[in-house]
């Protein structure tokens, strides 16, 4: 799509900031009710940046977050647009080269997409999780109804440590290949559990979307209990 949503979501942090001062400037008033135009993100379990815009976005400049959601924390403090585009993570032109386009270690980034906006979600810690028991189901928000050629979904391994090691290949399983899905708002991916997993683990989820060669890629943390 086109950046228009980065424009207002920035808009939307500036004014945030501005609020503070009491001076809105009218441009910034324009900017914010200009219709967004959007992308999407995995909104259960949540997407690294979903989440933490979920728990904190109408109360970001609260200082207890420090303490109750220090990866939020440090995310917001990175960069806050990289909550307010929870939907802009993605990268175009990929070619289907996944493993070629995003190096180890910056998974939960895209690869350093959009000049680094979402580098603090490749960092390890305690990201809060999502229980997961069984079998489950990944939904996709996507509020410019792209369509999706294909999703992949990846679990990792047993014995992987979200919370000191950042994301690479080969801490990953493949558990589910999908097909296509017809533009919507809302997709749902079922998912088989792999089993053999216990405590903190990382859903990684691909959105090979349809309207363009345009790729999401986004870590989900959830406790297999
Ligand atoms: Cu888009």
């Amino acid at each position: 799509m086109n950046n228009s949503t980065d424009t207002t979501t920035r808009t939307t942090a500036l004014a945030a900031r501005a609020l503070t001062l009491t001076a809105v400037p009218v441009l910034a008033m324009t900017a914010m009710a200009a219709p967004a135009s959007a992308h999407g993100s995995v909104v259960d379990p949540a997407s690294r940046n979903y989440g933490c815009y979920e728990r904190w976005g109408s109360d970001h400049l609260n200082p207890d977050m420090a303490q109750e959601d220090p990866m939020c924390w440090q995310a917001w403090q990175d960069n806050p647009n990289a909550m307010w585009n929870w939907n802009g993570l993605y990268r175009d032109n990929v070619g289907g080269n996944h493993r070629g386009q995003i190096p180890d270690g910056t998974l939960c980034s895209g690869g350093n997409t959009e000049g680094g906006r979402y580098d603090s979600l490749d960092t390890p810690g305690e990201w809060k999780t999502t229980p997961i028991s069984g079998d489950f189901t990944i939904h996709l928000y996507d509020q410019a109804s792209h369509g999706a050629d294909y999703f992949q979904v990846y679990i990792t391994n047993q014995g992987y440590d979200a919370t000191t090691d950042s994301l690479d290949w080969g801490d990953l399983q493949l558990v589910e290949q999908t097909g296509s899905y017809a533009p919507a708002n809302d997709y749902y991916i079922d998912v088989d559990n792999p089993g053999g997993r216990s405590g903190h683990h990382v859903v990684f989820t691909i959105w090979q979307a349809s309207h363009m060669d345009q790729v999401y890629y986004l870590c989900s943390d959830v406790d297999f209990g």
